[in-house]
């Protein structure tokens, strides 16, 4: 038998890339991304495990437990539905792998590109409430989420991944247990029937298939929380060198990025023709201040229009017109500047053992002819 065509399978875009089978990682490429809001057709799919099967919504119930829970408690998804209030958020979630091809000596792990990162709606109950419900102990510190999602080794005592968040951002206003993405059930290969979203931390913080949370007294130790995974350096490296365990630091919000999504890379124009470039921009717990573009290499810089994000955690939409002097080859590189002052590296910044955070400038090729 032939394997599924994973394009068919999961609804994605045929121009996506399939950087791993098993387990199924798919990234997305820039102009795919032109959406406000993502379709789940251009959405990226990182998996750590095997995605479920024959899952029965009906019989779903999600746990809370943990040191810090004054007793334990379940909830079905009709219990999620009808008895906590809901909420809409678009919320943009980045792999913190993406960017990792980039870096050198390379980092074993998917290759991402830039295609990692999606802002879509989501719709669900506010973890805030939930733990409310079930009551939590002052001494909470950390959640831990654990899904349904199998090993690939397919030994049932291994979670594939188990990651989770300090309490205040668990506790956050946007941080949801959605059970829908744009308005429909969430996909299959995206969390259904019910997933974490924390926008604007590293995508592994947003479990899908959960149907368990803990509340934790101390930082969880589920699986990906300790050795190398999703932790960097928490002192710079040189590139290559070899760093202990203890000196690792977990990833918490990602830094500020963007992404020009209009025109594709390699576009041609003619030199009497304004050229419109667009995108998105995105800074975790801060909100994208400023927007430049440089058409020489980062000669000299150029503001572009920016948006205010719709909500906390959203990507923000910039665009500006362009007038080239001459015929030639240009690369168009944008920059986005945060609410804290830190911008946008134009090289690929600290190396470490993964290969994570990789926020280095977007940019395009453009011939002018
Ligand atoms: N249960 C479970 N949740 C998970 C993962 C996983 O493998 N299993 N991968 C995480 C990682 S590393 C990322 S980047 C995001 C990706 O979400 P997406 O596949 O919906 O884009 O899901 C996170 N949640
Ligand atoms: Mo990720």
């Amino acid at each position: 038998m032939q394997d599924p065509d994973p394009f068919q399978l999961f609804g994605k875009n045929n121009e996506m890339s399939v950087l791993n089978d098993k387990p199924w990682n798919i990234e997305a490429k820039a102009h795919l991304l032109d959406d406000a809001v993502t379709p789940n057709s251009s959405m990226f799919i990182r998996n750590n495990g095997i995605i479920p099967k024959n899952i029965d919504p009906q019989n779903w119930t999600l746990t809370i437990d943990g040191e810090s829970v004054i007793s334990k408690k379940s909830y079905s998804l009709e219990d999620l539905k009808t008895k906590f209030k809901q909420y809409t958020y678009q919320l943009t979630i980045e792999c913190g792998g993406n960017g990792r091809s980039e870096y050198d000596p390379p980092a074993k792990g998917n290759q991402w590109t830039i295609g990692a990162v999606h802002c879509a709606n989501w719709t669900g109950v506010r973890l805030r409430d939930i733990l409310e419900d079930a009551e939590i102990k002052e001494d909470a510190v950390y959640t831990g989420f654990h899904g349904i999602d199998q090993h690939l080794s397919g030994d049932p005592s291994k979670e594939p991944i188990s990651r989770g968040c300090p309490i205040e951002k668990g506790l956050q206003d946007e941080t949801l247990l959605a059970f829908q993405m744009n308005g429909k059930a969430i996909p299959l290969a995206h969390g259904y029937p019910l997933r974490l979203v924390a926008g604007g931390w590293p995508g592994s913080v947003s479990g899908k298939w959960v149907n368990r949370i803990s509340v934790r007294n101390v930082v969880h130790d589920g699986a990906k929380m300790k050795g190398m995974a999703y932790r960097v350096p928490c002192k710079p490296v040189a590139p290559g060198e070899k760093v202990n365990e203890d000196d690792m630091c977990i990833i918490e919000s990602m830094p500020v990025k963007s992404l020009i999504t209009y025109p594709k890379s390699g576009a041609i124009l003619k030199k009497s023709k304004t050229l419109n470039i667009r995108g998105h921009a995105w800074a975790s717990e801060y909100e994208v201040a400023s927007m430049a573009y440089s058409i020489d290499f980062g000669a000299t810089w150029h503001k572009c229009l920016l948006e205010k994000p719709v909500n906390r955690l959203a990507w923000q939409h910039f665009s500006a017109k362009i007038d080239f002097p001459a015929e030639g080859y240009y690369e168009v590189w944008a920059k986005a500047t945060d609410s804290n002052g830190l911008s946008q590296p134009m090289v690929v910044p600290g190396w470490n053992p993964k290969g994570y955070l990789n926020n280095a400038c977007h940019r395009i090729a453009i011939k002018i002819m």
